[in-house]
């Protein structure tokens, strides 16, 4: 079985027991985040095999993060420990009314507290780790995201060195994910290569119109000629796949957000998850609402992946998905 790569920083998240400013907040519930070990994880409930590459700190959070991803059935042997960094965290805030541009929701903003992480620590001397080297050298889709050259230099050449290397039957995706505070003291504008580099290129048409000037779909089809299919979601309620054969367009799903953040992941997965299933355009996309919907229902960045696993199936009908 093809099985996908992704690459990227995981961190302890940390959910408070009530909403709104942390000022008031006395307690937080521990949980595992990052974007791209949320899509190995919605990739695997979804029946793509899946592994995960990173680095965490020689510490409690780093040992919970590696578990829990491993418990959701995951491949770990590419994550390496540092014996000298700590691994990252986030705090969420959540239920405030402030308008984050950095997560284009408005219903959570995020705190990092992961500079100088173990996995900030990435190069691309982590690509020569036999263990890693095997997972990627093997892996049908290896995917990335806009959150890891905006960690440090190294894990930027570790991303380009991925896009760079022959590919052979491999696919790159590449999800933007565009996060300002993490790129304030450096220059955001090596994403356009990187998008350009992938062969599936996932972009929020409102984190698109920040980073590139524009959320059209057709104007981003002429600004990336690179990749094969580009995907704009705008601000999720329609997301366009447009591909050498022409654009699709599939409205998502109406449902009750309880917390958003992960949905983008989820969808990401969802799409790729059909890409690597033999999907047609429309049900990639549908699949990608499903789990979206899935991850916008759930407090924590992932959702229910239980039910996830039947989602692929119960969309083979055709009949299932957005209205
Ligand atoms: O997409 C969800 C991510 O934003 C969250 O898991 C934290 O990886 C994270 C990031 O860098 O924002």
């Amino acid at each position: 079985t093809p099985w996908a790569v992704c690459v990227g920083e995981s961190m302890a998240a940390l959910l408070p027991d009530v909403p709104g400013p942390l000022d008031g907040v006395e307690s937080f519930a521990v949980s595992a985040g990052g974007a791209e070990s949320n899509v190995a994880c919605a990739l695997r409930a979804l029946g793509v095999p899946s592994a995960w590459i990173s680095r965490v700190g020689d510490d409690g959070f780093g040992r919970r993060l590696v578990g829990e991803v491993t418990a959701r059935g995951v491949d770990t042997s590419g994550v390496a420990v540092d014996p000298l960094r700590p691994t990252g965290l986030y705090l969420k805030e959540t239920g405030g009314s402030t308008r984050d541009g950095d997560l284009g929701t408005g219903r959570s903003k995020l705190h990092y507290y992961r500079a100088g992480s173990a996995a900030s620590a990435m190069s691309a001397a982590t690509l020569r780790d036999p263990a890693v080297e095997r997972l990627v050298d093997g892996a049908r889709l290896v995917h990335l995201t806009g959150i890891t050259p905006a960690l440090s230099e190294t894990c930027l050449d570790m991303v380009r060195a991925l896009l760079d290397a022959p590919r052979g039957q491999r696919l790159v995706s590449f999800d933007l994910n565009l996060r300002p505070v993490l790129w304030r003291d450096r220059d955001a504008g090596v994403l356009r290569e990187f998008v350009n580099a992938a062969d599936v290129a996932l972009l929020g048409a409102d984190e698109a119109e920040i980073a590139f000037g524009t959320g059209d779909p057709a104007k981003l089809r002429a600004l990336f000629p690179g990749p094969t299919t580009i995907v704009v979601k705008d601000a999720e309620r329609v997301v366009t796949a447009l591909t050498a054969k022409g654009a699709v367009s599939e409205p998502a799903l109406t449902v009750d957000v309880v917390e958003p953040t992960g949905a983008g992941d989820a969808f990401a997965a969802g799409y790729l998850a059909g890409t690597l299933h033999g999907f047609d355009e429309r049900r990639r996309l549908r699949l990608g609402h499903l789990a979206a919907a899935s991850a916008l229902v759930a407090q924590g960045d992932v959702g229910e992946l239980g039910d996830l696993s039947r989602l692929a199936d119960a969309d083979a009908g055709g009949s299932a998905g957005a209205a």
